[in-house]
């Protein structure tokens, strides 16, 4: 069974990691859409990198939940028949154990060249503009996916869309598309559909199934039914 797992902000809640919905979307009084977009870091570059250079900060004192290592466990028995799909930026899922896993939204622990492309592995502040260790040029920005700009990896994303056997969408609330519309890309490949969410989402309808829950509990549960082959 080709399992497509799609996952947002809800499921590093539980590690301490704030949703975009916590605090009613804003960031310093800012609405997140308006740092999270090209045109804001070349208006205001120094508040967009505050922005990601403490959510980058933050990432280090966190760590994985049940919810990661469970589908970190999922793909040790599926391999390739499983693939994750993420919109966040955090590396927990690759701190749980995940290999097979696609940053559609970019990452926060990478910086991108905006003079020569370069996506760099980085861990460290970018608001004292460091040089780019290919080129030289202090042209780094974060290597983020901002509204407005196309998602990485959408081919492949599509392709395992359309070959999906099973879609589930785990802590997401459905607002931002393409990743919104991927219940409804799956469906047309003829996948059933499971959506995993604290509260139903924006996009819940679309889905075959909807489960209300914490993802800490609701996971593993679920991960648990697959691996029993009740699924
Ligand atoms: C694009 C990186 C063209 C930066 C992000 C069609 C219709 C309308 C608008 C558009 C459209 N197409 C495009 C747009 C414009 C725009 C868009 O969608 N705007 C919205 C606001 C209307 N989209 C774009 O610009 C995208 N680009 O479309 O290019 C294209 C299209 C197709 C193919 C090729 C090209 C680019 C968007 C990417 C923006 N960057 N992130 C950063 O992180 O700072 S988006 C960012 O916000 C996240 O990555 C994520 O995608 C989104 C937040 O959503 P969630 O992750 O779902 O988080 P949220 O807080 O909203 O919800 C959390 C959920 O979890 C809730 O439901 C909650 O109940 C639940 N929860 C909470 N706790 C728990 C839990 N669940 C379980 N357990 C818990 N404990």
């Amino acid at each position: 069974m080709k399992i497509v797992v799609l996952t947002g902000a809800g499921i590093s809640a539980e590690s301490g990691v704030p949703t975009f919905r916590d605090a009613d979307g804003l960031w310093e009084g800012h609405r997140v859409e308006d740092v999270a977009s090209p045109d804001a870091f070349d208006l205001q570059p120094s508040v967009v990198h505050r922005f990601y250079d403490a959510r980058r900060a933050a990432i280090a004192g966190v760590a994985p939940n049940p919810a990661h290592l469970a589908l970190a466990r999922l793909e040790e028995r599926l391999g390739d028949d499983l693939l994750v799909v993420t919109q966040n930026i955090d590396d927990l899922h690759e701190r749980a154990g995940s290999t097979r896993i696609v940053h559609m939204h970019g990452e926060l622990r990478s910086a991108l060249c905006r003079a020569c492309r370069t996506r760099t592995p980085w861990t460290d502040d970018l608001g004292d503009y460091p040089p780019c260790p290919r080129c030289g040029v202090s042209e780094l920005r974060p290597d983020v996916v901002w509204f407005g700009e196309v998602p990485y990896e959408m081919d492949r994303i599509f392709e395992a869309l359309y070959e999906a056997d099973l879609f589930v969408a785990i802590g997401t609330s459905g607002v931002v598309y393409p990743a919104a519309a991927f219940v409804q890309f799956a469906a047309g490949g003829g996948a059933r559909s499971v959506e995993l969410n604290l509260v139903a989402s924006d996009v819940s309808g679309d889905f075959d199934e909807s489960r209300a829950g914490p993802a800490g509990q609701l996971v593993p549960a679920w991960v648990d039914e697959v691996l029993a082959g009740e699924l």
